[in-house]
């Protein structure tokens, strides 16, 4: 036993040892191949930086060793000791709940938006609309999906709002517009089983939340991320006087984790214009045993973008034949039956963008 122990504290030294020497092997680099050169010092920086970063050892050993180089590069390297020591490649799991959030805030949708300011506010969101806290590891990867057609001016609010909320959040997410090419009738839950389909070619996310392009939360303690049971994200809002318009109301946001997704084969492919969709929706969860779960009333509050129905998105007429049918259509119906083109994919600092043919109304029945 104590033998054991003994050997665990030579490995130990063994390894700062080597540690140690790898940290000279850079002061020696740096000292003798010194250069003016912006470019490299910035090579320097990041060798150092990287090297820094890889040693699994507290912040405090790291800035002694980091110290020491800067000691021995004789004044040639110009590094802040704080940032380079807390660059973290073994970052601990972010909390369960955000210190980051800030509770209810203001969302209107008076004054017209710029998209190149939402992109300077955002400066840490990367190309395709991608971000994950630098400070702790995300604790789910999260696709945002977005249905979408001739809606510009709602999607710049949603930007401005949700980017910032969604990083409060301390998620690892990714924003999917799918925009349905032509104008054919639209149809909703099909783009939303594109943007699936195509986010999970992308990245390895674990939970999916659909959203309407008009809606923005008012409170960031509605965490856009993936529960145990499917989750209703937006459960009160203003046009339906803040309350929910019926208790198995499942449209507007909501969020399913891969596994939910996939036990309901995704969502339906034959809903052409408005309506129907998101309670077809709920009866595939309720027929595979699963609830809805919710926020509070009070945490769920968000807001909608006044406008009118759009063109090519009439009432479906045949929607209540549909809803009847679901227990029978929801296995030959989803993702399993999914077809489309993408026709062209647009990377933006603030979403990915993916135009898509996704046909016309077939036979339904
Ligand atoms: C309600 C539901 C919505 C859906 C729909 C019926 C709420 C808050 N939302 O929305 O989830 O169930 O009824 O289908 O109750 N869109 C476009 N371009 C178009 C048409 C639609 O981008 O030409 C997208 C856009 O993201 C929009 C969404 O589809 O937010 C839903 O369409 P809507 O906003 O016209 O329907 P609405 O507000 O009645
Ligand atoms: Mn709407």
């Amino acid at each position: 036993m104590l033998g054991t122990l003994r050997n665990v504290g030579f490995l130990t030294k063994a390894c700062f040892a080597l540690t140690v020497f790898g940290g000279l092997h850079i002061i020696l680099m740096t000292y003798y191949y010194d250069s003016d050169t912006g470019a490299n010092k910035y090579t320097k920086y990041r060798q150092i930086s990287d090297f820094v970063a890889d040693l699994n050892m507290s912040v405090a050993h790291r800035k002694k060793i980091l110290k020491l180089i800067k000691y021995y590069s004789n004044g040639t390297l110009d590094i802040n000791l704080n940032d380079v020591a807390y660059t973290n490649k073994h970052l601990e799991p972010c909390p369960e709940t955000s210190p980051l959030l800030m509770g209810p805030m203001r969302v209107e949708f008076s004054d017209p938006l710029n998209l190149s300011e939402v992109r300077e506010d955002n400066p840490e969101v990367n190309t395709g609309g991608r971000y994950k806290p630098s400070e702790c590891v995300a604790l789910q990867k999260v696709a945002i999906i977005i249905p979408f057609r001739n809606r510009a001016e709602h999607l710049k609010y949603w930007l401005y709002y949700l980017h910032p909320f969604l990083q409060r959040q301390q998620l690892d997410y990714g924003i999917y517009i799918i925009e349905q090419n032509g104008d054919n009738t639209f149809n909703r839950a099909k783009l939303l089983n594109v943007g699936y389909a195509e986010a999970i070619k992308e990245y390895d996310y674990d939970c999916f939340v659909f959203s309407d392009v008009d809606i923005v939360p008012m409170d960031d303690h509605n965490t856009y991320k993936c529960f145990s049971q499917p989750r209703h994200l937006s459960v009160s809002m203003d046009k339906f006087g803040f309350k929910l318009p019926y208790k198995n109301y499942f449209g507007g946001v909501s969020a399913l984790s891969k596994a939910q997704f996939r036990k309901i084969n995704g969502f339906p492919n034959n809903y052409w214009g408005w309506g129907g969709e998101d309670d077809d929706i709920y009866y595939r969860m309720a027929y595979r045993g699963m609830s809805i779960s919710r926020p509070s009333g009070n945490v769920g509050k968000c807001r909608m973008i006044r406008h009118k129905r759009d063109v090519k998105n009439e009432e479906n007429p045949h929607r209540f034949r549909s809803i009847r049918l679901v227990r029978r259509m929801m296995n030959k119906d989803g993702i399993n039956s999914l077809k489309y083109n993408v026709i062209k994919v647009e990377k933006d600092q603030l979403y990915t963008k993916i135009i898509v043919d996704i046909g016309k109304p077939g036979k339904l029945f």
